[in-house]
């Protein structure tokens, strides 16, 4: 049995991107791996967050996690602040960590480009992810694409620790969709689709209405050739409806293209809004039964409580291969 671990920030309501991207795939690994989920709170206050809207990111996104088919029998649900761990193998990861290696990640750049006041923890942010990830021996990590880059920094820091001090840490996989893994903005399908955007229109909320779904489908940015066709590089709107379709239904792009052979943007933009409804109208419901209740709670302590067992084990180890603190003595 492989050990999975994967985070997602409570940096605003998850958009579908995350969904497809990440947790469909949350979701098939625990029926056969050891899996752990994270709710990154540390991670989002890298970038200013309201501490009331955080508060109430962190309960939907554990909300959503279940919605979605996270099984508390199955996997380890946690919030990374509830389990100190996390920022103490952090710090000494950020002690090998090279300032240049981390002014390097591209999602570094994009989030402090053209920013007057950028936090020492935005630039930090790659070494914290390696610690959520090397506490808990994970072998394999599913993100979306962006991630890709971050992980490769994971097993360059797991090597780099392993080869100075002591052999403590499985350096991970990464595993990435085929189809999926980059669900780009529906306003400018250039850029990926995040759930921090601005523009309220370029996103689709997983907790979004029906009718809003349908708007901000219909109203997302494609071309004036009128063909269904998947063509990333001259129609990149209509590649990625082809792919949030695909990847909501299972069809291939392939029978989609063929599906809507001859047929106009409209039907195509239905379809897809169709597809869209029904894997996220069932998640809506299961969230508006578990947002208030008391199992939410229950099963986050359950969750952090297991996670630390794991987690201040490794830890020790790591502490113990650097050198910090001291070794006591049996009695
Ligand atoms: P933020 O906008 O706050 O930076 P985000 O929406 O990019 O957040 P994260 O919480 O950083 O999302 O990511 C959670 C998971 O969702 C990661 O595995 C990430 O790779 C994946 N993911 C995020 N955006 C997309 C996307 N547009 N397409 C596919 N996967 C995505
Ligand atoms: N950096 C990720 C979120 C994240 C994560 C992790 C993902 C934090 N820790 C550990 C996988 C494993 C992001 O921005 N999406």
């Amino acid at each position: 049995m492989k050990t999975i671990f994967s985070g997602i920030q409570p940096s605003g309501t998850l958009t579908i991107g995350n969904y497809l991207g990440a947790l469909q795939q949350f979701v098939q690994l625990q029926e056969e791996e050891n899996c752990y989920f994270c709710i990154v709170d540390e991670h989002a206050i890298t970038v200013p967050q309201d501490r009331l809207k955080l508060r109430n990111n962190i309960r939907s996104l554990a909300a959503l996690y279940l919605a979605s088919g996270i099984d508390p029998e199955k996997s380890t649900l946690f919030i990374q602040s509830e389990v100190p761990a996390h920022t103490q193998l952090s710090w000494m990861m950020q002690s090998i960590s090279y300032i240049g290696e981390l002014e390097r990640m591209t999602q570094f750049k994009d989030k402090s480009e053209g920013k007057e006041a950028v936090s020492a923890g935005l630039l930090t942010y790659p070494p914290l992810m390696a610690a959520d990830i090397l506490l808990y021996n994970t072998d394999l990590v599913p993100v979306g694409e962006d991630q890709k880059q971050h992980l490769e920094l994971t097993r360059n820091l797991a090597q780099r620790f392993n080869n100075k001090f002591n052999d403590i840490f499985t350096v991970p996989d990464v595993s990435i969709p085929k189809v999926g893994a980059r669900i780009m903005s529906l306003q400018e399908p250039t850029k990926k689709m995040s759930k921090s955007d601005e523009n309220e229109k370029s996103f689709i909320s997983m907790l979004d209405e029906p009718k809003k779904i349908e708007k901000k489908i219909k109203s997302a940015v494609t071309d004036s050739e009128g063909i269904v066709k998947f063509d990333k590089e001259n129609k990149p709107g209509i590649s990625n409806l082809l792919t949030i379709y695909s990847s909501c239904t299972g069809e291939s792009i392939a029978s989609l293209e063929e599906k809507y052979k001859g047929k106009g943007y409209g039907e195509f933009k239905q379809g897809t809004a169709d597809a869209v409804l029904q894997v996220l109208t069932p998640i809506q419901d299961r969230y508006q039964e578990l947002i208030e209740s008391e199992t939410l709670d229950e099963i986050l302590d359950q969750g952090a409580e297991k996670a630390s067992i794991t987690a201040n084990r490794t830890l020790a180890k790591a502490k113990k291969a650097m050198g910090l603190g001291r070794v006591k003595k049996k009695k």
